[in-house]
């Protein structure tokens, strides 16, 4: 702890960088805005509001209680903070600044992959930036209880976050779980502005928040005054000014805060008139220093906020709730309507005036503070340049071994082979295994992840023992729980599993040591944590994630349970290959890419849709098959050249594409039977060898103008699979061919598979009448 007189310099240092952050964090903004040419007439765009109400915040926190093996999530608005803290440090270009929210430039919410300042987290979609942090510490715990990382590196997981974050649903569900893993080295900082985009927020919640965390084992600080408000208090009539602020509602005090001195003077006044001791009190500020009293809140008061944070430097997870005003300092503080406003020209000027800025030298780090301050200031954050700039983490490869074994059985379900293959490998001693984590949300029995689980154990800080194999009671699952296990035992909550993969999946460049995190969900309640999938995949997280049962062949559990449109979400979604095998042979194949791409620098995540269905395998008489199916797709049985027809499929269907095949064959020589292992990265192939003769690279045919070129110019392709028909419609654009697409579009319904396949056109027969309709003139 600094000395007392180096204390209050350090406090004024931090209040010079809280105000040149709110400055930067402005200009940089206006820049955008005002200065830049457009060339749209779109709003660029940024919230000038939502920065000044952090910039205390974040001054304290980066230049005093960071250390440097914390990280960060920025509140998404306050991404241009960050970008002025790294600026300030020369860590920044003034390129990227002045091009904030423009192609290449500086991203408009913090971005791991995009920005070229250190990210630690990437935000954007409010409240995941918060859960994630939580879900890092859980990840941290894990490499320490695994002897992969020192204890004594353990660093602090930061969320800076906006208080309307705290009404994302997310917020809660993390909490819980984080509870029941006693999680630790977590700190939330709440910008309790009390506005949100559309509003000041409910007054009622404010105490709440103390009891729904200190219920979850969080400390809560609550940082409410500031320095000088402390010290009013403490005067004749200072008390029922505190008071007064208590009582008062959110959005009155956030008009007051817009209205300014007068505003507050003839409020007060007429609030506290019976009380003299307040009414001389409040006489004895002029307008704007009973402004600047008024807003004097803890969030704003560097000394207050270091206070703090020196105080809570145990292990203990901590909310800390400051509070603040939206727009400090700025015209527009306080206003309901200022979450996307901006400062006009005029204000900018009168802004840039009142800090001594000259005209001309806005962009100068130090412009305004005078030689002698500049130099202190210079010297102050030269330590910084290094310790806020952590070199990017990489951690060697994993070895993948040559294949993965295919599970034995001349008829299986992909989603037993699955849980095959994992339990093979983790008796196999390979060191693949020993990093594999896997985590699922409730489902790990009814996914197949549970002998994995017998063979690994669950991962618990402390001791779990399995109470029903201590008394005895026969159970195939037998689950320990301690510091070795690999398995992450979540409670049912999908948006978990997904923040809980993208912490697991960031585990290289976080802490610079690898693992392979494999997550199962049932298919179609990926829906549920489809957002925290996207955010995962954004900042490059890197994964598997294995969805089983899927699609109507889940059979008599129904239509809640039976997912339809998974296929297009593995088609669309960026950073994740989608893959639907239909046999064993194949799914052994695509998890060890799985496994080689999750490590790959220019790799990504993995999504294997499977099911319970028990099906024939094929008899293969070589490995030709596998590129192709790797690539997305291969026949099954070849087209002849010039062919007139094929079946396509995808997945556990593939009994009723090969019966039609085999029915039709005698009629239709030549038919083919195409098995599209994933339409994903048929169509990607597609797009990207059409993009590629428009910028400038030769024109490769794709994998799937390879696949269908046997095929007659105008030949008809049946396409089938157990999902959305559009997952392979498409494949009639690629030639020209024509299509007649099965699949579901309507939701499902209890039934055995005959029947449901007959009422939603998916068997034989429904191909053969497909067939013919495409066919017969
Ligand atoms: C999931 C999601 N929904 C909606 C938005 C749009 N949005 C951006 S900021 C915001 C409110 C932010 O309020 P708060 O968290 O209090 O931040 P402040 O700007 O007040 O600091 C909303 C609704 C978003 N970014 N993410
Ligand atoms: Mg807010």
């Amino acid at each position: 702890m600094p000395k007392r007189e180096s204390r209050a310099e350090l406090v004024r240092t931090l209040e010079t960088i809280d105000q040149r952050l709110r400055w930067l964090s402005a200009w940089i903004i206006h820049n955008a805005n005002h200065l830049r040419e457009s060339r749209d007439g779109l709003k660029v765009g940024g919230h000038q509001a939502s920065c000044a109400s952090m910039t205390a915040i974040m001054s304290a926190l980066y230049f005093h209680a960071l250390r440097p093996q914390d990280k960060v999530a920025v509140k998404p608005h306050a991404g241009p903070v960050l970008h002025a803290i790294h600026y300030l440090l020369g860590n920044q270009t003034l390129e990227q600044l002045k091009a904030f929210r423009g192609l290449g430039g500086a991203q408009s919410y913090p971005s791991r992959t995009k920005d070229k300042v250190p990210v630690d987290f990437s935000t954007g979609s409010v409240g995941l930036g918060v859960a994630v942090t939580a879900f890092a510490s859980l990840v941290q715990d894990y490499l320490i209880a695994h002897g992969q990382m020192p204890e004594g590196e353990a660093g602090r997981m930061i969320a800076l976050m906006g208080d309307a974050e705290l009404d994302e649903g997310n917020i809660y569900e993390c909490l819980i779980e984080g509870y029941k893993h006693d999680i630790r080295n977590c700190w939330w900082i709440v910008d309790y502005n009390r506005q949100s985009l559309d509003s000041t927020t409910a007054d009622r919640m404010f105490r709440r928040f103390d009891d729904i965390f200190e219920t979850c084992g969080w400390r809560v600080v609550t940082i409410k005054h500031g320095k000088l408000q402390r010290e009013v208090f403490k005067r004749p009539g200072g008390k029922a000014i505190d008071k007064w602020i208590d009582d008062c509602p959110n959005a009155e005090y956030a008009a007051l805060t817009y209205q300014g001195g007068a505003a507050w003077r003839a409020r007060l006044c007429a609030d506290l008139a019976g009380d003299q001791a307040a009414l001389d009190l409040i006489a004895s500020f002029d307008d704007d220093g009973l402004s600047r009293l008024m807003l004097n809140l803890g969030g704003h008061c560097v000394e207050t906020l270091i206070d703090a944070f020196d105080r809570a430097q145990d292990d203990v997870p901590t909310l800390f709730i400051a509070y603040t005003v939206k727009g400090y300092g700025l015209p527009f503080q306080g206003h309901k309507d200022n979450h996307a406003g901006l400062m006009n020209p005029t204000q900018m000027t009168d802004y840039r005036a009142s800090l001594g800025i000259v005209e001309g030298t806005e962009w100068e780090p130090f412009s305004g503070l005078g030689d002698n301050s500049a130099a202190a200031l210079k010297a102050f954050l030269e330590p910084f340049r290094t310790k806020l700039t952590h070199p990017a983490r990489s951690a060697p490869a994993i070895p993948v071994p040559d294949r993965l074994p295919v599970p034995d059985g001349a008829e299986q379900s992909t989603q037993a082979a699955f849980g095959r293959i994992l339990l093979d490998l983790a008796k196999s001693g390979h060191p693949l295994a020993d990093r594999i984590v896997t985590t699922s949300p409730d489902v790990t029995v009814s996914t197949n992840l549970g002998a994995f689980v017998n063979q690994r154990g669950l991962f618990r800080r402390q001791e779990l023992k399995d109470v029903f194999a201590g008394h005895k009671i026969p159970s195939p699952q037998k689950w320990a729980g301690h510091e070795a296990g690999q398995h992450i035992e979540l409670g049912i909550a999908e948006n978990n599993l997904f923040l809980m993969l993208a912490a697991l999946g960031l585990s290289a460049p976080l802490f610079g040591e690898r693992l392979l995190p494999v997550g199962t969900v049932y298919d179609p309640f990926i829906s549920r944590g489809l957002d925290a999938l996207n955010y995962a995949c954004y900042q490059d997280a890197r994964f598997l994630l294995v969805a089983t049962p899927s699609g109507l062949t889940l059979g008599p559990e129904g239509g809640a349970h039976q997912s339809i449109n998974t296929p297009l979400i593995g088609m669309g979604q960026p950073g994740l290959t989608h893959y639907e095998p239909a046999f064993a042979d194949e799914l052994a194949l695509f998890m060890h890419r799985a496994f080689a791409e999750m490590q790959a620098p220019d790799g990504g995540s993995t999504y294997l849709r499977l099911s319970t269905r028990v099906i024939d395998q094929p008899d293969r008489s070589s490995d030709a098959w596998q590129a192709d199916a790797l690539a997305g797709g291969y026949w099954l049985r070849a087209p002849s050249p010039g062919s007139r027809a094929a079946i396509a499929f995808s997945g556990a269907i593939a009994p009723e594409a090969i019966a039609a095949w085999e029915q039709l064959v005698d009629d239709l020589p030549g038919l083919g039977l195409l098995n599209v292992t994933s339409p994903d990265l048929l169509h990607r192939g597609w797009s990207a060898a059409r993009a590629a003769r428009w910028q400038g690279g030769t024109r490769q045919p794709s994998h799937v103008e390879q696949l269908l070129a046997p095929l007659a110019a105008d030949a008809g392709i049946v396409t089938l699979l157990d999902g959305s028909p559009a997952a392979l419609s498409w494949l009639g654009g690629v030639r020209g061919q024509r299509i007649s697409p099965l699949g579901t579009d309507r939701f499902g319904q209890t039934g055995d598979l005959p029947d449901l396949y007959h009422t939603y056109r998916l068997d034989a027969d429904a191909v053969i009448e497909a067939m013919a309709e495409l066919l017969l003139p």
